[in-house]
């Protein structure tokens, strides 16, 4: 079995950035136009009134003072309050193609490796923009790779499944090197109508480069001392947006084919698993938490970070222990993780144990313990 190394990364940041403040006055726009357009039925107690959004209510109960979205006209539009993405021509390299290639270009040059050093691309996120052909196989021919790609979702935890999967090809010897590439447009798949989860998601795109240890010549690797993966079905967070949307003219465009969560249940159910996740994994490893220089968590929500670390360490972790980037970016589901690695990691030195751990969807767990070479 060959060592696998993490020896690039790379990022794309949308153009767009979108505060609290801008946020919640669209939507406040929003309620204000429609309680007035249903005043009467409100008044007769056929129909309630919405309720506001604020924008210190979103920082206190997330950490999340802005995203980045790729349009932000159409989201801030209240007459419309989704993202305007034209459609492209078949011809034309898809947005979410787009967006994993300058990710993918970006942990090419850091790993300082050429498309034909790499084997295997892994398009690993949330949502596909269509079916087939694989995004994956567009950013694999964008980039002029050969070899193999595919698509796959485990929701956020996306990408640390895709890094599993891609440390067992180099390491099994099936794959030189692979871009694990976690293009997300979630505004996309996100109601802004929504109160409760408007203010969650943000887009960005992610990418890591996997290879032989023996062939990684960076400035900056890590190898990957091992992967711990878990699924445990809940109906928690759920979108039924699909392909059988259509077969039921009655469903299209209820608010269930967007993104849905109970976000209080999600934070009680999987703080503690993810916790527990950790510590497996690291015992596993004979790695004692207070061992880990670096905790590059999933950005979702900053008091569940908190609680997390504090199960791990056993008293709250520094910011310089466990980073927080979902301030600036919002959740960017599976990309957040890989985003905290990538701006995270220039100052730590040889033999630093950081850890990757995703939780999202599904639900779905991934944690990933690497050293630095
Ligand atoms: N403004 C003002 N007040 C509000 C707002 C708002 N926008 N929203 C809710 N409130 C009010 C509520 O009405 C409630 O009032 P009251 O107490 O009077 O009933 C009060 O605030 C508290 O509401 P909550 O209990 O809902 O608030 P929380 O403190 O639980 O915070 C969070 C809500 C931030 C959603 C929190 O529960 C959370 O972060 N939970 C975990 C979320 C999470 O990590 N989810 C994982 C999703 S990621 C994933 O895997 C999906 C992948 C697919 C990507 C999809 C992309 C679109």
């Amino acid at each position: 079995m060959h060592k696998v190394v993490i020896s690039g990364s790379g990022l794309f940041t949308p153009p767009n950035a979108v505060s609290n403040q801008e946020l919640v006055a669209a939507f406040n726009c929003y309620v204000q136009a429609f309680n007035q357009q249903h005043q009467a039925l409100i008044e007769a107690g056929h129909c309630a009134p919405l309720a506001e959004s604020s924008a210190e209510f979103i920082e206190k109960a997330s950490g999340i003072k802005q995203r980045y979205l790729m349009d932000k006209h159409g989201v801030l539009d209240p007459l419309r309050m989704r993202p305007y993405l034209p459609e492209r021509s078949n011809e034309v390299l898809s947005l979410q193609a787009e967006m994993g290639v300058a990710a993918a270009r970006e942990a090419l040059q850091s790993a300082g490796k050429q498309p034909e050093d790499i084997d295997m691309v892994v398009v690993a996120c949330s949502n596909m923009q269509r079916p087939y052909p694989a995004i994956s196989i567009e950013v694999q021919h964008a980039l002029g790779i050969n070899g193999f790609a595919f698509d796959m979702n485990v929701a956020c935890s996306s990408a640390t499944f895709g890094i599993q999967t891609a440390s067992n090809a180099i390491a099994s010897g099936q794959a030189r090197a692979v871009l694990v590439i976690s293009p997300e447009i979630c505004s996309a798949h996100l109601n802004f109508r929504d109160r409760d989860s408007h203010f969650i998601f943000g887009d960005a795109a992610s990418a890591v480069l996997l290879e032989r240890a023996d062939t990684a010549d960076a400035p900056q690797q890590f190898e990957v001392l091992g992967s711990h993966l878990a699924t445990v079905f809940s109906n928690a967070i759920r979108n039924n947006f699909g392909f059988l949307n259509a077969c039921d003219e009655q469903g299209i465009g209820k608010p269930d084919k967007l993104f849905v969560q109970q976000g209080r249940k999600v934070f009680k159910e999987v703080c503690p698993m993810v916790g527990e996740h950790i510590l497996q994994h690291l015992s596993a490893l004979n790695i004692a938490p207070s061992d880990v220089r670096r905790f590059w968590l999933h950005q979702a929500n900053l008091s569940m970070n908190h609680l997390i670390a504090r199960r791990i360490l056993g008293r709250d972790a520094s910011l310089d222990e466990a980073p927080v980037i979902l301030d600036r970016y919002a959740n960017t589901s599976s990309a957040g993780s890989i985003i905290a690695f990538h701006l995270n990691k220039q100052d730590l030195i040889a033999n630093d144990i950081g850890v990757i751990s995703s939780f999202g969807a599904g639900y779905s767990i991934g944690s990933v313990v690497l050293k630095m070479c």
